[in-house]
């Protein structure tokens, strides 16, 4: 079993980010060949500030450490550290098509609004089929969201080794059950996500816990006052009551049954502290990676090293297939 994903080094990473993603991750890394990624390369196909960008790229790698990925297990690294992705991307991108590559949803909905989209944007999910193809990954964790996308990772695999002679494993997507769509705290019928405008809509993995209870206090819920679980009628106290259970480890029942008839005031209280304690390890283990950067630095030049080693040789077998000169 080999395990490949990604997280865009853009804005600050959430608790959907958390629960959807990295928590699959620490769990995978101890039954298989795991390497994690910092897609700054996806970062790109939206405008971005290159200090901010930099920056930005080194906290994610530190979240990743401090949310329980150990380097000595898991190779850690920045995609733009192993120059066989933008490569591979190239070589897929002769194989994707322009209609495939416009019905993907996200980007549609990123598109949606700008009047002018870059190549990169549309060439996003061939950048990330480079990623995953690239390591032979046969698993992939990621959030609900990126589901079209690894349909597509998979479509590109399959039709490149039929023309070509066999190069690529054909990976499947790992998709967590609960988790897997944190929805915003503002509007439940949206995920939420890094790149809405309203920061209330999200609990960052680096807020502190003044700004952690507040943003639950503000949080939408709906009509009636009674906890209970259930999507359709109550979505928000829904999203509200898996991020309890998924960060406090208690059942759901559980939690209807101590809040059900309590009101939102107490359940929304206990949840807010339930977060603070959820996320104060993770930000003391991250202020530590941060201060002394140079561990940090240490654990990216060797994944680097580590994931070239994995990638050259398929870049030289896909060359190969292609007839392009070793
Ligand atoms: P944006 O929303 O700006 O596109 P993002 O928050 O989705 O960014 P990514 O780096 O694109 O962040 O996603 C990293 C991982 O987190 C992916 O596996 C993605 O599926 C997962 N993920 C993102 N948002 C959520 C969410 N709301 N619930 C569960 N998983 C999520
Ligand atoms: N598109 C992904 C991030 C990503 C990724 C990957 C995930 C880029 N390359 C490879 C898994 C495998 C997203 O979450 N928005």
């Amino acid at each position: 079993m080999r395990v490949f994903s990604g997280i865009q080094p853009t804005g600050r990473a959430h608790i959907g980010n958390l629960l959807g993603a990295i928590h699959q991750f620490t769990d995978l890394q101890n039954r298989a060949d795991c390497l994690f990624c910092v897609v700054n390369l996806h970062a790109l196909t939206l405008p971005q500030d290159p200090a901010a960008l930099r920056a930005d790229t080194l906290q994610m790698a530190a979240l990743y450490l401090a949310c329980g990925i150990d380097p000595r297990r898991s190779t850690v690294f920045v995609q733009s550290h192993v120059a066989a992705h933008a490569e591979l991307a190239w070589l897929l991108g002769c194989e994707a098509t322009y209609g495939e590559l416009g019905r993907m949803t996200q980007f549609k909905d990123k598109a949606a609004g700008r009047d002018s989209v870059s190549l990169g944007l549309f060439a996003y999910p061939v950048l990330m089929a480079a990623d995953i193809l690239l390591y032979a990954a046969t698993h992939v964790p990621v959030g609900d969201d990126q589901r079209q996308h690894l349909e597509l990772t998979r479509d590109l695999a399959v039709r490149f080794n039929a023309r070509h002679g066999e190069a690529f494993v054909v990976p499947e997507a790992l998709i967590g059950q609960a988790g897997a769509r944190v929805m915003s705290l503002q509007n439940p019928a949206e995920k939420m996500s890094k790149s809405a405008a309203d920061p209330a809509s999200r609990i960052e993995l680096l807020d502190g816990p003044d700004t952690v209870r507040a943003k639950i206090r503000r949080a939408v819920t709906d009509s009636g006052r009674e906890v209970r679980y259930d999507r359709t009628a109550k979505p928000a106290v829904a999203n509200l009551l898996e991020i309890f259970s998924l960060l406090s480890g208690e059942a759901i029942p559980a939690l209807e049954a101590r809040y059900g008839d309590s009101g939102y005031g107490r359940f929304k209280q206990d949840l807010g502290e339930a977060v603070v304690a959820a996320l104060d390890p993770i930000q003391r283990r991250h202020e530590e990676l941060i201060r002394a950067p140079d561990h940090l630095e240490a654990v990216l030049a060797d994944g680097a090293r580590r994931a070239a080693a994995l990638a050259d040789p398929m870049l030289r077998t896909v060359n190969e297939r292609l007839g392009l000169p070793g």
